[in-house]
C-alpha cells in the first residue's frame, strides 16, 4: 500500500455542502441513493472514494455522467471548467451480511449498524471520504418492519411512517455540518431506556440507550453515567448537549470500544451493559469512562473535527484527557482525593504498559505522525495515551482557568471547522499569552524522553543542588517539561522550597519547567540531606533516571506525600526485586526474596491510615508487559518463575495479614458501585490472589466459597481468577466449571471465562499449558471466530497477557499465533492488525525467541493476500 504523508495534504476540488441519503436496507443488499450538492474550492475533478461497492447509477445535474474514471480509491469525475457548483447522484449496492470487516454497513445479531471512522463510508457509498468535508446531511431508511422495527440515524427525526409491503421508513435530518466518518444508522430490534433532562440553558433533552430485548435491566449505568458526562462537560467547560436527542446503542460485533457519531453513539455492548450480576466495578468504571469519552466527543471532535488523519490526537488526546479529568472528579466526589490519585494511577500504568513498549519499538510515532500506510493501526496508545499526557502537560503549565480559557477561545475560532493541532495550541497559547513554540515540538518528536536526575547536598551551604537533564531518543530538539517536584526531610516531612535568590517560601511542591537540555536549581536552607521526590503526579510522561538505593525507595513508600509517588516508589522497588529475581531465574537458580522488601512492603499493607483502594494499586506487581519492557533480553519464562515465587513469598508469609483484612473489610448489604466499597473489594481479591499463589488453605476455600456462591461479579471473579492463577487447580477446575454453567448464555460474561483461561498462569509443571487449553476452547459453543470481543478475550488474553506461556521456547506460541493472523486476516484486517502487533517488539526477546518469532513474521509476509493493515505492522516490525 502506498505510504501517505502528513505533508502532502491538499484541500479537494471539490466539496460536498449537502447530501440527502436514501437507504432501501436489506441484510445482503442494500441500495443506496446519495444525492450530493458539490461546491468547487480549487482546480481539478470532483475526487469520490468508493470500496467493495456495486454502482448503479450516476448522474450529474440529471444527466448520466460521461468523464467518469475509476482509480485505485474509487471514482474521479471532470465537472465543466466554469461550473462551480453540481449535483452529482449515485446509486451503489452492497451486502452487509458479507461485510466481516465490520467497516462501513455490517449486519450483526439480525440488526444492521455501521462504522465509518476512519475510512468506512466510502464501504457504504462513493463520497469525498474525507474529514475536511463537512456537509449537511438528511437520510431516510427504509426496510422491512418486522426485521427491522426501529430505524435510527444521526440528528432530529422528522418523518417516519408505514409503507407498502410491510415495510416502513424513517427520516432524519442531521442540522450540524458533519464529516463523513460521523455518520451512522441502525436498523435492528432494539428495546430503549430513556431519560429526559433539561440542559443548563433550559433546552429539554431525550437522551436514549438502545439495547437488545432482555438487557433493559443493565441499561441503567450507562445512562446515568451520560447524565453524569453532561452535567460536567456544562459545568467544567460551559459546553452544552446541542441536540435535542442524543442516542446510545450496544453493539455485539464491534472492533473497537465505541464511536462517537453525531447524535447516535454505537457502542460495543461491552461498554454499555452492566448489572451487580454480570459486570464488575473495573466493567462500571470503564462503562463510565467510555460513555463519557464519546459525550465528549461530540465537542471535541464533532463540532471542532480533525483536517486530516494525521491530526487523530487533536480529538483523540484531548478526549482521553477530558474523560479521565471526569472519572478523577466523580470518583473524588465520592471518595475523596485518595479516589483520584488511584485513577491517576491507573491511567499512568496503561501508559507504562501499552504506549512505553509502543514507543520504544518499530511502530513508534510521534503524537501527531507523520505517515502511515493504513489509517486504522495508528489509533494508538501513543496517538490517545500519550497524547493525553500532552494536554494534560497544556494543563499543568496553563492552570485550569487558563487552560479553560484557551478551550473558550478554541471554540470561538473553529466551532464548525476541520481544523490541525497547531490550531489548538495556537488558540491555548493566545488565550494566555505564552509562547509554546516549544511544547509544538511534543507533537513532533517519538520515544520516551529521559529525564536523567542528580542531586547533591551541600552541608555547609545548606544548600542541595539538583541538576536534571533531558534525553531525547532521536537526539531531538529540547522539550518543554513540566516537572513537579519536592524535597522530603529525614524524618518524613516535606522541605520548604526556596529556590537561590528568592525569598523564604513556604511551598513543598514546586513546578519547573524544563526548557534546555541541562537545568540546575539550586534548593536553600536545607539543613539535612533530603530524598527527592521528582515528577510528582508524574506531570510529565518521560521516564525518570534517578539513582535511589532500597533503603531510599523503601523511605519514599513510608513518607512521599505524594501519592502518585509513593505508589511509584513502590513500583520501583518491586521493579528492582523483580529483575533481580528473573537474572537468578534465568540462570536457573531459585530466585531470593529481599528481606527489606518484605519490610516495605508489609508496612504498606499494614497502614490502615491508606485508603484499601490505594493500597491496592500499591500493593499490585508490575504488569508483566511493563516488566519485560524493562528487562534485557526480555525473557519472559524466567521472568514468571520469579513472579511466581514472588507471589507465592507475599503470600505465605503475609497470610495472617491478608486473611485478616479479607475478614475486616467485607462490605455489607447490595452491591453498589462506589469507590469506597470498590476499593474494598479491590484490596480483598488482590489478597485472595497472594493467598491462593501461595496455596494458603483457608485462602482456597475463601476463593472457592466466593467464585461458586451467591455473590455479585465483582467478588465472584476476582475470587475465580485467584483461583486460575493458583496451584489449586482441582478448585480452579470446580470454580470454571460453575462459572460456565451459570453463565453460558450470556456473551459477555463468556468472554471473561475466556480470557481468564487464556490469560492463566503455570503454577505447577505438570498442569496444562494455556495453549492447549485455547485449542480445545476454540470449540467452545460460545466462541466465534467473528465477533471481535471473543478473538480479544481468547487470542489477545493469551498474547498479551500471558508472555510466558505465548513466548514458548518450542515456537508453538508463535505458529499458533501465525495461523490466527492468517485466518482473521480474510475476515477482519483490522483486528488482525491489532493482533498482529504483539510480536512487533521481537528483537527485544532472547536469541532464541527472537529466531522462532522472526521466522514466523517472515513466513506471513510470504502471503501475497495479506491485508494492507497487516502488511503495515509486520514489514515494520521486521525493520
Ligand atoms: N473515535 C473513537 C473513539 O476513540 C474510536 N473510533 O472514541
Ligand atoms: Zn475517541
Amino acid at each position: 500500500a502506498p505510504t501517505i504523508r502528513r505533508t502532502d495534504y491538499q484541500p479537494l476540488a471539490w466539496t460536498v455542502e449537502a447530501v440527502d441519503l436514501y437507504f432501501t436496507l436489506d441484510a445482503t443488499a442494500t441500495v443506496v441513493r446519495n444525492r450530493m450538492r458539490c461546491r468547487r474550492q480549487g482546480t481539478g475533478p470532483l475526487v469520490l472514494m468508493a470500496e467493495g461497492l456495486e454502482r448503479l447509477s450516476l448522474t450529474i445535474d440529471g444527466a448520466p455522467a460521461e468523464t467518469v474514471r475509476e482509480t485505485d480509491t474509487g471514482l474521479e469525475i471532470d465537472l465543466p471548467d466554469d461550473a462551480d457548483e453540481a449535483v452529482v447522484e449515485v446509486v451503489t449496492r452492497c451486502d452487509p451480511s458479507a461485510n466481516t470487516e465490520l467497516s462501513g454497513l455490517y449486519h450483526s445479531g439480525g440488526g444492521l449498524y455501521t462504522q465509518c471512522e476512519a475510512e468506512g463510508f466510502r464501504r457504504i457509498t462513493a463520497y469525498p471520504d474525507r474529514p475536511d468535508v463537512m456537509a449537511r446531511f438528511t437520510v431516510t431508511l427504509e426496510a422491512d418492519k418486522a426485521a427491522f422495527p426501529v430505524l435510527l440515524s444521526n440528528g432530529n427525526l422528522v418523518d417516519s411512517g408505514d409503507l407498502a409491503d410491510g415495510r416502513h421508513f424513517a427520516k432524519w435530518d442531521d442540522p450540524f455540518l458533519k464529516p463523513s466518518y460521523l455518520f451512522a444508522l441502525v436498523a435492528a430490534d432494539l428495546v430503549v431506556l430513556e431519560r429526559r433532562e433539561t440542559t443548563r440553558s433550559g433546552r429539554e433533552v431525550l437522551l436514549q440507550v438502545w439495547v437488545e430485548d432482555g438487557n433493559l435491566d443493565r441499561a441503567g449505568h450507562a445512562m446515568d453515567s451520560l447524565v453524569h458526562s453532561m452535567r460536567w462537560d456544562e459545568a467544567t467547560f460551559g459546553l452544552e448537549l446541542d441536540l435535542d436527542r442524543y442516542m446510545i446503542v450496544a453493539v455485539s460485533d464491534f472492533n473497537m470500544g465505541a464511536m462517537e457519531n453525531k447524535g447516535l453513539n454505537l457502542f460495543n455492548a461491552k461498554f454499555v451493559l452492566a448489572k451487580p450480576e454480570t459486570a464488575t466495578d473495573v466493567d462500571y468504571e470503564h462503562i463510565e469512562s467510555v460513555v463519557a469519552h464519546e459525550y465528549f466527543h461530540n465537542w471535541t471532535g464533532n463540532r471542532v473535527t480533525c483536517r486530516d488523519w494525521f491530526q487523530l490526537t487533536l480529538k483523540e488526546g484531548l478526549t482521553v484527557f477530558r474523560d479521565q479529568q471526569f472519572s478523577a472528579d466523580m470518583l473524588a466526589a465520592a471518595g475523596g482525593e485518595s479516589a483520584r490519585a488511584v485513577k491517576r494511577i491507573e491511567d499512568v500504568r496503561v501508559l507504562r504498559t501499552a504506549q512505553f513498549p509502543e514507543d520504544a519499538g518499530p511502530m513508534a510515532h510521534p503524537i501527531r505522525p507523520d505517515e502511515y500506510q493504513a489509517i486504522d493501526n495508528f489509533y494508538t496508545a501513543t496517538v490517545y495515551e500519550k497524547g493525553a499526557e500532552v494536554i494534560r502537560m497544556l494543563h499543568t503549565l496553563l492552570g485550569a482557568e487558563g487552560f479553560r480559557n484557551g478551550m473558550d477561545l478554541y471554540f470561538s475560532y473553529h466551532d464548525g471547522q476541520a481544523v490541525t493541532c497547531d490550531d489548538f495550541v495556537e488558540a491555548m497559547s493566545e488565550a494566555n499569552g505564552v509562547d509554546l513554540d516549544q511544547f509544538m515540538r511534543w507533537y513532533s518528536q517519538r520515544g520516551t524522553p529521559r529525564l536523567r536526575a542528580e542531586g547533591r547536598f551541600d552541608a555547609a551551604a545548606r544548600q542541595y543542588t539538583l541538576t536534571l537533564t533531558q534525553v531525547r531518543p532521536d537526539g531531538d530538539a529540547p522539550l518543554h517539561i513540566p516537572v513537579a517536584l519536592g524535597l522530603i526531610g529525614p524524618k518524613g516531612a516535606d522541605l520548604p522550597l526556596t529556590l537561590a535568590g528568592e525569598a523564604v517560601g513556604t511551598v513543598t511542591t514546586r513546578l519547573v519547567e524544563l526548557k534546555d537540555t541541562t537545568t540546575t536549581l539550586v534548593f536553600e536552607g536545607i539543613d539535612a540531606e533530603p530524598v527527592p521526590s521528582l515528577l510528582r503526579g508524574f506531570s510529565a510522561p518521560v521516564i525518570l533516571e534517578l539513582e535511589e538505593d532500597d533503603r531510599r525507595l523503601a523511605f519514599r513508600m513510608a513518607h512521599d506525600s505524594d501519592p502518585f509517588n509513593r505508589w511509584d516508589a513502590a513500583q520501583r522497588y518491586m521493579l528492582r526485586v523483580i529483575l533481580a529475581m528473573s537474572a537468578d531465574a534465568a540462570k536457573g537458580e531459585l530466585p531470593q526474596v529481599p528481606e527489606p522488601f518484605m519490610s516495605a512492603f508489609g508496612a504498606l499493607l499494614h497502614n490502615e491510615k491508606l485508603d484499601p483502594a490505594y493500597r491496592a494499586v500499591a500493593l499490585t506487581l508490575p504488569a508483566e508487559a511493563y516488566l519485560l519492557e524493562q528487562m534485557s533480553p526480555a525473557d519472559p519464562v524466567a521472568l514468571r518463575r520469579a513472579l511466581i515465587v514472588l507471589m507465592r513469598h507475599l503470600g505465605e508469609r503475609l497470610a495472617d495479614s491478608w486473611l485478616g483484612l479479607d475478614t475486616r473489610l467485607a462490605v455489607a448489604g447490595d452491591y453498589r458501585y462506589h469507590p469506597a466499597d470498590a476499593g474494598r473489594r479491590a484490596l480483598r481479591s488482590l489478597g485472595l490472589r497472594y493467598l491462593c499463589a501461595a496455596g494458603v488453605s483457608q485462602g482456597v476455600e475463601r476463593a472457592l466459597a466466593r467464585a461458586t456462591g451467591e455473590s455479585h461479579m465483582t467478588d465472584r471473579f476476582g475470587a475465580l481468577a485467584a483461583l486460575v492463577n493458583s496451584p489449586a487447580s482441582a478448585e480452579a477446575a470446580i470454580a470454571l466449571a460453575d462459572f460456565e454453567r451459570r453463565f453460558a448464555k450470556d456473551a459477555l460474561v463468556m468472554d471473561k471465562w475466556f480470557a481468564i483461561q487464556a490469560g492463566a498462569w503455570r503454577w505447577i509443571d505438570s498442569a496444562q499449558p494455556a495453549l492447549a487449553r485455547i485449542e480445545a476452547l476454540m470449540g467452545h459453543p460460545a466462541f466465534s471466530l467473528s465477533n471481535p470481543n471473543k478473538i480479544y478475550a481468547l487470542f489477545g488474553a493469551y498474547f498479551r497477557a500471558n508472555p510466558a506461556e505465548f513466548h514458548r521456547a518450542d515456537g508453538a506460541g508463535y505458529r499458533f499465533w501465525a495461523d490466527r493472523i492468517r485466518d482473521l486476516n480474510g475476515r477482519n484486517p483490522q483486528v488482525a492488525s491489532r493482533m498482529a502487533r504483539v510480536l512487533e517488539n521481537w528483537r527485544r526477546l532472547t536469541p532464541a525467541l527472537q529466531s522462532a518469532a522472526q521466522a514466523q513474521i517472515k513466513a506471513l509476509l510470504a502471503d501475497k493476500a495479506l491485508s494492507a493493515d497487516v502488511r503495515e505492522v509486520l514489514e515494520k516490525a521486521l525493520g
